[in-house]
């Protein structure tokens, strides 16, 4: 299958598994997992195509697990606007992570800080080529700010690192921004 076509269909999962399972006619567990084989009757996909979509995905955005009653589900890594528990544990993150954002929003976030928005956290990236990718989704000019995470979790903010990855926390206070 092509590239492009995979794309689309992993953003229809994302769309199922992080914002509006009720529209695709799931229910996700309290975690945020649905079993593959109601998943893949829901979204009309065959496995091969469920599997290219996981294994060759960009950014690792989809889990697959078999519970312990042998049940095997899916679920998105992170980037939920609805209510899971994705039973994340804290961690110790590096000193500086990164985030990628329009140019335009810089300002606002310097007077506010990051803030999560419609997501469960604000997301920070491990390194600056990642950030600007992220940044890059916005189209126009973007500008990749520095977090000073290492003094933040010394201050008591809590972070985690999602199975993808992604770094997270509930806000990002102007203090702990540094801009280019
Ligand atoms: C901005 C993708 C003004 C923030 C990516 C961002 C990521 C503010 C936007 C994941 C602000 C929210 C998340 C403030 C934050 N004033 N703007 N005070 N605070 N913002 O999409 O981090 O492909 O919810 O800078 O790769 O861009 O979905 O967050 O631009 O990992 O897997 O508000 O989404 O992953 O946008 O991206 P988003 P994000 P997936």
């Amino acid at each position: 299958m092509e590239h492009a076509q995979l794309v689309k269909i992993s953003k229809r999962m994302s769309k199922a598994l992080r914002h509006e399972p009720a529209r695709a006619g799931l229910t996700l567990d309290a975690a945020g997992w649905v079993p593959v084989a109601e998943f893949l009757a829901a979204m009309h996909l065959d496995r091969a195509t469920l599997d290219a979509v996981v294994a060759g995905n960009d950014k690792q955005r989809f889990a697959v697990a078999v519970g312990a009653d042998g049940i095997e589900r899916i679920r998105a890594n992170q980037g939920h606007s609805i209510p899971v528990e994705l039973g994340l544990e804290e961690s110790q993150p590096p000193e500086m992570l990164f985030h990628g954002t329009a140019a335009a929003s810089l300002s606002s976030i310097l007077a506010t800080g990051l803030n999560r928005g419609g997501r469960h956290h604000v997301h920070l990236s491990p390194d600056t080529a990642t950030a600007a990718r992220v940044g890059a989704r916005r189209g126009g000019a973007t500008v990749i700010l520095t977090v000073l995470a290492g003094d933040m979790a010394r201050g008591g903010h809590p972070f985690y690192r999602s199975q993808n990855g992604v770094w997270l926390t509930d806000e990002v206070p102007p203090e702990f921004i540094r801009t280019p």
